[in-house]
């Protein structure tokens, strides 16, 4: 028997709160909602929840702009709350993981009010100054959510440094204090008895504004490998870490099987394609398929033994995956089955984010004024100025905008979804009459009852962890197949990606095999001569 850390065959569920479940009927999803859903997760089957976060917040960016990291946000309860929430998944086996945001906090954080004092305030160092003239800024780096990424302060006649929002300061990694402040916080947490750690744009944190470095700068893997030696590594914690800027070679640092860094990087290469090049993700192209399967299939490769992937097609800055490279209309229910098939026959970690599991959809509200994301809301902003046409900005909203992964829950076919009795933060979806959650879990062929068998599967079937990769046909513009194979099973994935009828080629080997699972209700088509797939198609074989 292979002894391996228990997250490696773990599925981790993603909540975003405040669009999860509302209890109290303000329209906000809150902690107590999350307590009432837990037999819906327990029955999912997941082991690990990674809830967005919910500290203390002015909302600027969600939650992801902190003002105090030891205290829960009263929008979203108590710190009582927090614990009962803790200790009730607990008795479900079920984790919490809570999102770090270590990179910034909020402008309103004490830190920062301190630091705005003075230049000899103790607390000036925990963020990033420059020196300089009013509107001459240091340099012309430029912040995520748009405009520079320098913000003037005139009673201190220094700029401060923002990677995001002009209300999310970057904090200094550079000063020890801050550090130490940080490992404090993190141990804080541990002792309450969360599960593990979600580490918002963790590449980020050791920039060097001076050389114009963001990501991936010089000091990153000695700041993390002290944090984990600080923090993680004295409890049995999953940790992951979100970096946009890795590559197979620094995923194998952060996710070294040694577990120095983290327990897997949750990395993006595979998601950014259908953009044009050099552009924004705004700027939309076509899925370029055949490199998908090639990039997917370079990560299987590369850290096979050597570190380990999270696998994810959705969270909430990304798009619907139905609407985004299925189709959610005609084939909504068989696209939605077979990405989640091929997602999850591979090696690494599967997250599934809230709503995925029943197919849920992009959203298209009428105008910008129902939108609510920063990102969206700005972008839209700057592209009116610089001569966009309107249509064509909406078009890259209803296609990118993360508001598409934030409209509340759908839990029901009642009023706003049964999602609040009240009025909902930002507009539910109003497909939810069709797709909720209380009819997909009647109906036995849905969408979440496919995803329950798949997070069964890998808990039955060693080879989805342990098993080898390898990419088939792999130059095939329809087809995505690859094997997965340990010392004693085999297992075949094999997936139309494409609303056309599909032909393709499986050796006869395959014939007698077992069918694992199917996204039709008929027969697998026989292996062995040309083999056609209907419209998204897919299926999983099993060779013992
Ligand atoms: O996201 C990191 C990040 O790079 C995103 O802002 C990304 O560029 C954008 O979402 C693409 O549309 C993390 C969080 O997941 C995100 O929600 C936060 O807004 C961001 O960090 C700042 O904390
Ligand atoms: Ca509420």
């Amino acid at each position: 028997e292979i002894k391996r850390p228990w997250w490696k065959n773990a599925v981790v569920y993603q909540i975003y709160p405040k669009s999860f479940q509302d209890s109290n009927g303000d329209g906000i999803g809150d902690i107590r909602g999350i307590i009432s859903r837990l037999d819906y997760l327990e029955e999912l089957g997941i082991d690990a929840v990674w809830i967005s976060p919910m500290y203390c917040s002015p909302q600027d960016d969600n939650g992801y702009d902190i003002s105090d990291y030891q205290d829960i946000d009263p929008m979203f309860g108590s710190l009582d709350d927090m614990e009962e929430l803790i200790a009730k998944a607990k008795e479900k086996n079920i984790r919490i993981i809570m999102d770090l945001v270590l990179n910034h906090t909020s402008d309103e954080h004490r830190w920062f009010l301190e630091a705005k004092k003075g230049k000899d305030n103790p607390y000036h160092d925990y963020y990033v100054w420059k020196d300089g003239v009013e509107g001459t800024y240091p340099n012309d780096m430029k912040a995520a959510f748009g405009g520079p990424a320098w913000e003037w302060v005139p009673e201190l006649n220094q700029y401060y440094f923002h990677q995001f929002s002009v209300k999310q300061p970057d904090l200094n990694w550079e000063n020890p204090k801050v550090r130490r402040e940080i490992y404090d916080m993190i141990l804080w947490w541990m002792e309450k008895g969360v599960g593990g750690f979600r580490l918002d744009v963790i590449d980020q944190i050791a920039k060097e504004p001076d050389n114009g470095i963001t990501n991936n700068g010089p000091r990153l893997h000695e700041f993390l490998q002290e944090m984990s030696r600080e923090t993680f590594q004295k409890g049995d914690l999953i940790t992951v870490g979100e970096a946009w800027g890795a590559t197979p070679e620094i995923a194998k640092l952060y996710s070294n099987p040694d577990g120095t860094e983290f327990s897997m990087v949750f990395q993006f290469e595979h998601m950014v394609m259908d953009q044009q090049e050099g552009k924004e993700k705004w700027d939309l192209a076509p899925l370029p398929f055949v490199k998908l399967k090639k990039c997917l299939a370079k990560w299987q490769e590369e850290l096979y033994g050597r570190g380990w992937n999270s696998l994810f097609w959705d969270n909430h800055d990304l798009p619907r995956i139905v609407s985004r490279w299925g189709d959610d209309g005609k084939y909504r229910k068989e696209s939605a089955k077979m990405l989640a098939l091929v997602l999850h026959g591979m090696q690494g970690t599967p997250y599934v984010y809230q709503g995925e599991e029943l197919g849920m959809t992009n959203v298209r509200f009428p105008d910008i004024s129902s939108y609510e994301d920063i990102e969206t809301l700005n972008m839209y902003r700057e592209r009116l100025d610089a001569g966009y046409k309107e249509d064509e900005i909406m078009k890259s909203i209803y296609a990118k905008s993360r508001d598409n992964a934030r409209t509340p829950m759908q839990w029901s076919g009642e009023k706003n979804a049964g999602f609040t009795t009240g009025k909902p933060w930002i507009r539910v979806n109003p497909n939810y009459t069709d797709i909720n959650a209380e009819s997909e879990k009647k109906d036995p062929d849905s969408v979440y009852h496919f995803y329950r068998k798949l997070i069964r599967m890998r808990k039955e079937y060693p080879v989805f962890v342990d098993g080898k990769f390898e990419l088939l046909l792999p130059e095939d513009e329809q087809v995505f197949a690859y094997l997965r194979t340990d010392s004693d099973t085999q297992m075949l994935v094999c997936a139309n990606f494409t609303g056309e009828p599909a032909e393709c080629q499986i050796s006869g080997e395959w014939k007698e095999a077992q069918i694992l699972l199917h996204n039709y209700a008929d027969d697998v088509p026989e292996c062995g001569e040309s083999l056609q797939l209907k419209p998204y198609e897919a299926f999983i074989l099993l060779k013992q």
